[in-house]
């Protein structure tokens, strides 16, 4: 059985979304914590600089963003669906709308000082001084929501997915959960993280209904990994997943490029392209502790261009 390591932190909502959909595998699945905030070394070792919260490992494979690491997971693990036909392709474009606009108006609106409060609760003024000060670095060029931008494009959004449910159906698109359930479902948890905030859910009863049913999906059965165990795991695997440069990809196999995502937390990673087509890039890279890594990234919402020699 082949084991998959995923790297997270317990507050991050793209965290539980992974973690849920472990659990609707039904899987046996390695932990390792990672730091909420920069630096992180270990991650850097294993991602060449993406720095973004969760990434799958499977031996010396990285997977980054959650579209990605998801399509890796129901590959491998078919049963039960995670893309069921019944959801048509519109689970995928309900899930993308969920990944960035729900999640853009649901983190600020919780992160308003009274949600600050909760989520930190305990935790020093410097460490909340310095998780804001990571996030507008990370964001920088962003306009990120002030709060009541996001209470309201909240209510609207809350609104329209209330009314999905208006059926009676028990999931999103369907009797069954698929991917459209996992990432909506990350917003409404990491909002009620915050319970003072977490009012503006309280009219939603078919949401909570709902939710309620995604949660009891559980996370499967992680085991803890320490990131020294895993960079040796990575560092001990001569083999990759099978990947090639299509043809048609309008670059060169080897050929030495950089990968960033084009939204937020845009650090370049390099490598030498070894995989490129409509689903996934892949590059190569060595880290002196962790070896030769394949780290793998979405076509969407990613850039691939040829890397600038200094
Ligand atoms: N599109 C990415 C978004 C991931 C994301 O934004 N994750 C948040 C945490 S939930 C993050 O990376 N925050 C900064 C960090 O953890 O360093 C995905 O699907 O994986």
């Amino acid at each position: 059985m082949i084991d998959l390591i995923l790297h997270h932190y317990d507050g991050s909502p793209f965290s539980e979304k992974v973690r849920l959909v472990l659990g609707l595998k039904g899987l046996n699945w390695r932990s390792v914590q990672v730091p909420r905030i920069m630096p992180k070394p270990d991650v850097v070792a294993l991602t060449g600089g993406y720095r973004r919260t969760p990434f799958l490992q499977i031996g010396a494979d990285i997977y980054c963003d959650t579209a990605l690491m998801c399509r890796v997971v129901d590959a491998l693990h078919p049963k039960p669906q995670l893309y069921p036909h019944e959801a048509s392709p519109l689970q995928h474009i309900v899930a993308q709308w969920a990944d960035s606009a729900l999640f853009w108006s649901a983190v600020p609106f919780t992160l308003q000082p009274a949600g600050i409060a909760f989520i930190f609760e305990g935790a020093p003024p410097e460490a909340v001084k310095a998780f804001a000060a990571d996030r507008a670095a990370m964001t920088q060029g962003m306009r990120r929501a002030t709060t009541a931008d996001a209470r309201a494009q909240l209510l609207i959004y809350l609104t329209w997915l209330e009314g999905m449910l208006a059926d009676g159906r028990k999931f999103l698109l369907g009797a069954a959960p698929c991917i459209a359930d996992f990432s909506v479902v990350q917003s409404l948890w990491f909002i009620l993280r915050a319970p003072p905030v977490a009012v503006i859910l309280e009219p939603f009863k078919r949401l909570e209904a709902w939710r309620r049913s995604v949660a009891a999906i559980g996370h499967g059965t992680p085991q803890p990994m320490t990131s020294a165990e895993a960079i040796a795991l990575a560092a001990a695997t001569p083999t990759f997943a099978a990947c090639a440069v299509a043809p048609d990809a309008g670059f060169k196999a080897g050929s030495a490029v950089t990968v960033c995502a084009t939204d937020y937390a845009t650090d370049l990673v390099s490598g030498q392209l070894v995989g490129l087509n409509r689903d996934e890039v892949v590059i190569e890279r060595r880290d002196p502790r962790a070896g030769t890594l394949h780290v793998h990234f979405p076509r969407i919402g990613f850039q691939v261009k040829p890397e600038v020699q200094a």
